[in-house]
């Protein structure tokens, strides 16, 4: 196995999921940095883009270990499987993620989180034709002529990193996309493969993405989207991977989304 699952941390993983679940509940911080409407470096030079018809800027690039080895330094108990070596993203579970983006909310007074997966969404280029309102879970796969490059097929060369023959070379039996190569068996350093329209990187391929929603009403599985360098499919953009959100695999990472000042409220950043 190339990938291993772990328990959340704090131990009993049912219990820990009802604790989560009661945070999960709390409400937005207020903004009291938030940035504007446009392109946005933060203090980590994590960079963001508008994603317009939504309040977020997103980060353009999945979270580096760089980035998460900032926080992991000022806060106490957090495990150190994300810095595998043999990886180049930050492996963790959604609530390592969530983790992320509350110390990043505290430290910079700027409202942190994750996507929802309406944003996520839009970010790819299907939200006009999905619900707004439905749950991921009649969401899912439901749209099958658009990826996250485009609508042509089989994938193009460079699309982005799925799995591919360098991990067939490394995994014989592992199954992948035929005939194609994109150089990274597993996770590749981010912004290796050219971005969406909207200047966003590794949307598909590389890692799965945590967005803050859950699969469906009774919550006991948070979304994933994009798809990753363990995808031979590789997904559609309508597709949703789902897992408990204590689940950590050598696939799962995120990107941070920041929420933007309202209209007319100029704040400094
Ligand atoms: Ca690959």
């Amino acid at each position: 196995m190339i990938w291993a699952g772990r328990e959340a941390p704090g131990g009993d993983r049912t219990g820990f999921l009802v604790e989560w679940d009661d945070h999960f509940g709390d409400p937005p911080r207020p903004a009291t940095k938030a940035p504007p409407a446009e392109p946005f470096t933060n203090s980590l030079g994590m960079n963001f883009v508008p994603v317009p018809g939504t309040q977020i800027l997103l980060s353009i690039h999945e979270t580096r270990k760089g980035d998460y080895a900032a926080s992991a330094r000022e806060t106490e108990g957090v495990d150190g499987s994300w810095s595998s070596p043999n990886y180049q993203g930050v492996p963790v579970s959604t609530v390592e993620a969530r983790a992320f983006c509350d110390w990043l909310s505290r430290k910079e007074g700027r409202n942190y989180r994750l996507p929802t997966d309406r944003e996520w969404s839009v970010a790819v280029g299907i939200g006009d034709r999905e619900d707004a309102e439905a749950m991921p879970e009649f969401l899912h796969a439901q749209i099958t002529d658009h990826w996250p490059w485009g609508t042509s097929q089989p994938v193009p060369a460079g699309a982005g990193n799925y799995a591919d023959s360098a991990l067939k070379a490394k995994l014989p039996l592992q199954a992948t996309i035929k005939d194609y190569t994109d150089g990274f068996a597993v996770t590749a350093p981010v912004m290796r493969f050219p971005p969406n329209s909207l200047g966003l990187f590794d949307l598909g391929g590389n890692m799965a993405e945590w967005c803050e929603d859950g699969f469906n009403k009774e919550r006991r599985h948070r979304v994933l989207r994009g798809g990753s360098w363990f995808d031979q499919g590789p997904p559609y953009s309508s597709w949703r991977l789902r897992d408990f959100p204590g689940s950590c695999r050598f696939y799962f990472g995120f990107r941070c989304a920041v929420e933007v000042a309202a209209p007319g409220n100029g704040t400094s950043h």
